[in-house]
């Protein structure tokens, strides 16, 4: 069906049933893209894409078992563990994550949750990188109510958690949490007042159906989710998703693009898996609506493009890093 660019035009909606979500994943490719790069010039400048850079300030040893997950405890890979770092090497990594362009700086915890001690140290961590001048973003598990209103307090950004996939497929992932867990630390963090990063992952097996009911899972919160990390799982050896098939690159530009029309004002992350794409498909990925990535040679613990590359290829685009 043709669509002129005026209705397509619309105000963010919380109501998206599943099967409308559907129905967009069924259109043609260049029909689906046109109203994706169409919803997105109304709300962004389509040549800017914000840069984030993320550093793992405690690593391995997670007592969860995140299928996909380097860092739980349960899986043999060859992971250095390492305890919270201390704050001048933070600190160190802020400054040369700035110096490269970086306007948010993300702190990643394989906790299960943060003790309260723990959380103290973190905090501390967050007042330094805000005094650099950079946006702070944490990803520390669970938090209880208090827990989020000591970082609100504290001048934490935003506040990283993930829904993952649909309800349906989470519990081949994941035994040691609930969905409801994520939604409740989710609601902690909005009601805090701490903007909500909150997004998924594709290619661990899951089908379009449980691509679509994430996706339904994300848009129904109110307000959406100010950035939406859309990952490619980075399969990594002695995980139980080591060897899931690859991705097919279509699906997740499609992904990318239902996101963008789903959640118009959200920041939508072309996330983890980068290195596994091509230029041309991040190129896609861009045109699709995505407009932030995560910049610097590693993401947590698995390796990203080098940011040469990256900067080479934002030139070969067009594309200003802010
Ligand atoms: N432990 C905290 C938690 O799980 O919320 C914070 C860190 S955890 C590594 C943050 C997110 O990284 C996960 O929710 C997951 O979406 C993503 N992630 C972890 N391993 C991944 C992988 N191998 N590929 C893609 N994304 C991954
Ligand atoms: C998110 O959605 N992706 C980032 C960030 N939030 C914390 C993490 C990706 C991790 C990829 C696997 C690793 O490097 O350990
Ligand atoms: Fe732990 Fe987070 Fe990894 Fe799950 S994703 S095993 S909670 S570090």
């Amino acid at each position: 069906m043709k669509q002129s660019a005026q209705a397509m035009t619309q105000a963010s909606r919380y109501d998206w049933r599943r099967e409308e979500i559907a129905e967009l994943y069924e259109r043609p490719f260049a029909d689906l893209l046109f109203q994706a790069q169409t919803v997105h010039r109304q709300h962004f400048d389509p040549n800017a894409v914000q840069v984030s850079t993320l550093l793992s300030i405690k690593t391995g040893k997670c007592p969860e078992d995140c299928a996909y997950c380097p860092q739980s405890v349960r899986f043999e890979t060859e992971l250095q563990p390492e305890p919270l770092l201390p704050l001048d090497e933070v600190i160190a990594a802020a400054e040369r994550a700035k110096q490269n362009g970086a306007s948010r700086f993300c702190m990643g915890a394989a906790w299960r949750s943060p003790k309260d001690r723990d959380l103290e140290q973190v905090i501390d961590m967050v007042e330094a990188v805000k005094d650099l001048g950079l946006e702070t973003c944490l990803t520390l598990g669970m938090l209880n109510e208090a827990q989020a209103k000591r970082l609100k307090d504290a001048g934490l950004d935003y506040y990283n958690h993930n829904l993952d996939t649909s309800p349906e497929f989470y519990n081949d992932i994941i035994t040691t949490r609930t969905y409801q867990d994520r939604l409740e630390t989710l609601h902690h963090v909005r009601s805090a007042g701490i903007n909500v990063c909150c997004g998924g992952i594709l290619g661990m097996g899951e089908s379009r159906a449980d691509r679509v009911g994430l996706l339904h899972e994300l848009v129904i919160q109110q307000p959406h989710p100010e950035s939406v990390p859309i990952n490619m799982l980075v399969r990594v050896q002695g995980t139980p998703l080591e060897s899931v098939e690859d991705f097919d690159p279509i699906e997740f530009v499609r992904t990318i693009a239902i996101a963008r029309i789903l959640m118009p004002t959200s920041y939508v992350r072309l996330s983890a898996g980068r290195e596994e794409m091509s230029d041309e498909m991040q190129a896609l990925c861009f045109l699709a609506g995505a407009n932030s990535i995560f910049y610097g040679e590693k993401l947590l613990t698995t390796p990203n493009p080098a940011a040469m590359h990256d900067k080479v290829l934002f030139e070969k685009l067009g594309i200003q890093p802010v």
